[in-house]
């Protein structure tokens, strides 16, 4: 149950190999090569005590939770609940029922689109997001806008990736209603300032909705510093399990919205002529949720927990550092993006060689990384190139991977000429 690491007792230093021990997916070959998994920003790999815990639960807690008086069902609802508190304690939100249980950031997004924003929009009213968003943080909003007859206004980046802050405020006047934000772009690794920016959409009154998907496996959140009304996460990309999020929700908004979906176990009485509803979370909560999934990503909390951010955010940064030294020696390869402060991410172009020819190729000496738009066409668009590579890195990656991604990028100027 407990996280395998414990700091050297003579150097005070925590040992990559031993918490790789951790991932049993890291120890594996591919295509002959070890593996160098370098595509945490689509998806971390999870370590032996999150798999374990699916297993356990399965294995001997399975049972459907909120509604057995039986042992089993006490057992699961309670750590399902469990979780739920790891969750706010993650993301220091004030109480637990403002963690809401969802697939992941994208079904948290359209939840605010659609409960909060069709609540408040009106004809004429503005949402504003930036030129930086993921499409998960556009389409529910244009959709949105469509149906109600409001405008989606984007506040723009310059060449270095980073949000022009004048440009953004020109936009927050009193009809933007609703502001949505990415806090650590996945295609640039650019880290916004998050609590400047919505303290000042707070000055226009707006309700503001942060993207942390990306954020959330490098930083330690704090919902209530940020002073931002919804945050949302992906427990998939911070080593937990496919398939669970939360949506954290100022309690106050999650009270007035209306439910998203309709179902068991979101209602407080049910009859033909009214159903009223059960208050948050479980008002967003219907039918029957990913209970092993918030177990496991309970357990993924307390992984990161014990792992300590100190450690985390500095074995990335040696990792963002020593890759950018070592990209910049293959011929023709030109990072995009450039913010001053940025994550672990990593998105290239190669003179010559498309994208996706280089990710075959890095793939035969067994290094994954991910080409294409990365679900952010507007960015590749505005930096006029139809895809990128992108190496993405996890604490558990070393700089002998990087070195590995390097040559592997030489072979390929090789193979293009
Ligand atoms: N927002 C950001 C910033 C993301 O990076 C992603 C996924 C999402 C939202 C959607 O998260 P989901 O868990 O609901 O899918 N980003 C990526 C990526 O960069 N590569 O694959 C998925």
């Amino acid at each position: 149950m407990q996280p395998r690491i414990e700091p050297d007792s003579t150097t005070g230093t925590i040992d990559i190999e031993q918490i790789r021990q951790d991932f049993p997916a890291l120890h594996q070959q591919v295509r002959g090569k070890p593996l160098t998994y370098l595509d945490n920003a689509a998806t971390s790999q999870k370590p032996k005590q999150v798999i374990e815990a699916l297993s356990r639960y399965y294995s001997y807690q399975n049972s459907n939770i909120h509604r057995g008086v039986y042992y089993l069902s006490e057992q699961a609802t309670a750590a399902y609940e469990a979780a739920r508190v790891k969750a706010q304690r993650f993301l220091n939100a004030a109480n637990p029922a403002e963690v809401v249980f969802v697939r992941g950031t994208t079904e948290a997004i359209n939840l605010v689109a659609s409960s909060y924003g069709r609540l408040v929009l009106q004809p004429g009213d503005e949402v504003v997001i930036s030129a930086m968003e993921h499409h998960s943080n556009i389409v529910p909003w244009q959709l949105l806008c469509e149906s109600v007859g409001a405008n989606l206004r984007v506040a723009p980046i310059d060449t270095s990736g980073t949000l022009i802050i004048s440009e953004y405020e020109k936009l927050l006047g009193p009809r933007v209603k609703i502001v949505a934000l990415v806090h650590v772009s996945n295609s640039l690794g650019t880290i916004n300032d998050v609590k400047h920016l919505v303290g000042l959409a707070k000055e226009q009154s707006a309700v503001v909705l942060i993207d942390g998907a990306q954020a959330a496996p490098h930083m330690p959140i704090d919902v209530q510093d940020i002073g931002c009304d919804f945050y949302t996460v992906s427990g998939h990309k911070m080593y937990g399990p496919t398939g669970i999020g939360v949506l954290y929700g100022r309690i106050e908004l999650l009270e007035t919205m209306p439910p998203y979906q309709g179902g068991g176990e979101m209602i407080r009485s049910v009859t033909f002529e009214k159903t009223t509803y059960a208050p948050p979370p479980a008002k967003f909560e219907a039918g029957t949720p990913h209970i092993a999934g918030a177990i496991g990503m309970g357990v993924a909390i307390e992984y990161l927990e014990q792992l300590g951010w100190d450690f985390v955010r500095e074995q990335e940064r040696v990792l963002l550092e020593y890759a950018l030294e070592r990209l910049a020696t293959v011929p023709g390869l030109q990072v995009i993006g450039s913010a001053e402060s940025r994550a672990s991410v990593i998105s290239f172009t190669v003179d010559g060689i498309h994208a996706h020819d280089i990710g075959t190729i890095v793939d035969q000496e067994g290094v994954a990384i991910r080409t294409g738009h990365h679900c952010t066409q507007p960015i590749m668009d505005f930096f006029g190139v139809p895809a990128t590579a992108r190496a993405s890195f996890a604490f558990y990656n070393t700089v002998e991977e990087v070195d590995t991604l390097t040559k592997a990028l030489m072979e390929a100027r090789e193979v293009f000429g």
